[in-house]
């Protein structure tokens, strides 16, 4: 990973702060608004929950122009909790608020959870939970419940399990959850949720990692994290967190750079741990923690018809990426669906019709997704096109399929509408053989031309089997202690 070290301004703030036991580190960017409250639900969570450990909360900011650092600095001091708690806090609560270092250039989410880890393991803690400054749902009892699991349960990495409005969480639940699912066999609802529990060993396991990029910078640091965690054998679990409600983002308007960091990390990750899914067959359950909720999250608006418009559109501005990315088969059915959409659209649009987008029957089947998303991890595999225009041309496809789950589920409710993303994970489990058959294919055909031709084209078997084992540290995916 860069820029093991801290820089030293930071390091002698970090010096000054001592040891700490337990860290909240809060990520953010223009979130003066929302942040306070964030901040005063960490301070009393760790106070009431962990009244003998040493706390520290932490904030990495990009510099923000709207005074987020001063709220975080400016948040009630200790008196408040004693006054809420009606205890006086045990152990010194400690508070710092930094601009985090950019990454060979480039900020983001990623490069300040990258600052968060360093000062963690500097600070020697045993548990690291990170939480997003936009979150309007966070009571001080997350803290336990991202926590309690490591320092309880022995485990190194907790994944926040929450309810969501059936439209957020898109990149999730079409990409994320179902291929993770897929790949390792363990099903994370919520692999870039944004709020996790960290064990020191596991910080220590993504400071020794050695294939950080732009994109993990950026939003790709969260299937980073839960996909290192797996592919590293430690124990996961998640923890059930309520609704998260946090500031709402339309995917057709907001969401395509989102898309490309988290998809393109995913890709490379699948190439570089091949050797950890490839004989992975089914998927089970992971434990989890704490009280079922039942809370509706807010609805959330999307355009849809934006969203069938840009899939229309993708015949145009990806056509040429779709026909070498995807096999006849999904290219035939991608096309048909592109034309579909705009015949949707223009329905939708004629001044003479009372068709709305939401009375069509626009659907992209289950098993099409799955097969588009496994033909990506091929093409990404023989690096036939640069990864970031391979992912731009998935963009106008995934907006169709949101258009299409949101037309689908438009009368369910949130709590019905998780059937079809499940439905849709056991297309992408049952799709899996397609996947394994064909990347065992190009192995094969590489490991041919590599001894008459001399190297190996492209990525070789022999690079995607080597395992890649957490060094000096052995390899464990059952919790070091009795799960709580
Ligand atoms: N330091 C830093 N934090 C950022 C940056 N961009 C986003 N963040 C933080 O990352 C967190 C998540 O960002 P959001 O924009 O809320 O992303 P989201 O769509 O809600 O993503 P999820 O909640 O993970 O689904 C928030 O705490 C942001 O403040 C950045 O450039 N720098
Ligand atoms: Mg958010």
């Amino acid at each position: 990973m860069p820029q093991a070290t801290l820089p030293k301004g930071l390091r002698d703030e970090v010096e000054r702060l001592g040891k700490a036991d337990i860290m909240v580190g809060i990520p953010s960017f223009k979130n003066a608004s929302t942040i306070g409250y964030v901040v005063r639900a960490a301070q009393a969570g760790l106070v009431q929950y962990f009244p003998d450990l040493r706390p520290v909360v932490v904030n990495a900011d990009a510099g923000s122009p709207d005074g987020t650092q001063r709220v975080v600095v400016d948040t009630e001091p200790p008196e408040y909790i004693e006054r809420i708690l009606l205890v006086r806090p045990r152990n010194r609560l400690q508070r710092i608020s930094l601009t985090y270092p950019e990454i060979d250039g480039v900020g983001g989410k990623g490069a300040a959870l990258r600052t968060i880890f360093g000062i963690a393991r500097a600070l020697e803690v045993q548990a690291l939970v990170v939480v997003d400054s936009d979150l309007r749902s966070i009571v001080p009892e997350w803290i336990e419940l991202l926590a309690g699991p490591i320092l309880k349960g022995g485990f190194d990495f907790v994944a926040p399990l929450y309810s969501r409005y059936k439209y957020d969480g898109t990149i999730t639940n079409t990409v994320t959850y179902p291929f993770t699912r897929a790949l390792y066999g363990l099903r994370i609802r919520q692999p870039i949720g944004g709020d996790f529990g960290v064990s020191g060993d596991l910080i220590a396991h993504y400071l020794e990692q050695d294939d950080w990029t732009p994109d993990i910078s950026k939003f790709g640091i969260d299937i980073w994290m839960t996909t290192k965690a797996v592919t590293g054998g430690f124990a996961v679990c998640q923890t059930r967190l309520g609704a998260k409600v946090h500031d709402p983002k339309d995917p057709g308007s907001d969401l395509g750079p989102m898309f490309s960091q988290v998809v393109s990390t995913i890709l490379r990750l699948t190439v570089k741990h091949a050797d950890r899914w490839l004989g992975v067959r089914g998927s089970r359950e992971i434990p989890a923690y704490g009280f079922e909720r039942i809370i509706d999250p807010p609805p959330l608006e999307v355009n849809t018809q934006r969203l069938l418009d840009e899939m229309a559109k993708g015949r145009l501005t990806a056509g040429d990426t779709w026909a070498v990315a995807l096999a006849p088969e999904q290219l035939a059915a991608v096309t048909e669906l592109a034309e579909e959409a705009g015949r949707v659209v223009d329905a939708a649009t004629r001044a003479d019709t009372p068709t709305t987008i939401e009375d069509s029957t626009f659907t992209f089947p289950d098993e099409t997704w799955a097969r588009i998303i496994f033909d990506y991890a091929l093409a990404a595999k023989a690096d036939a096109v640069p990864l970031d225009r391979l992912v731009a041309s998935l963009i106008p496809l995934y907006f169709g399929r949101v258009a299409s789950l949101i037309i689908e589920t438009r009368e369910l409710t949130t709590d019905r509408a998780e059937a079809f993303v499940e439905r849709q994970a056991r297309a992408f489990e049952l799709g899996k053989p397609y996947l394994v058959e064909r990347w065992r294919a190009l192995d094969a055909a590489a490991n041919a031309v590599g001894p008459r031709g001399g190297k190996p084209k492209g990525r070789s078997a022999s690079r995607t089997t080597s395992p890649t084992k957490p060094r000096g540290r052995p390899k464990r995916d059952t919790p070091k202690k009795a799960a709580t």
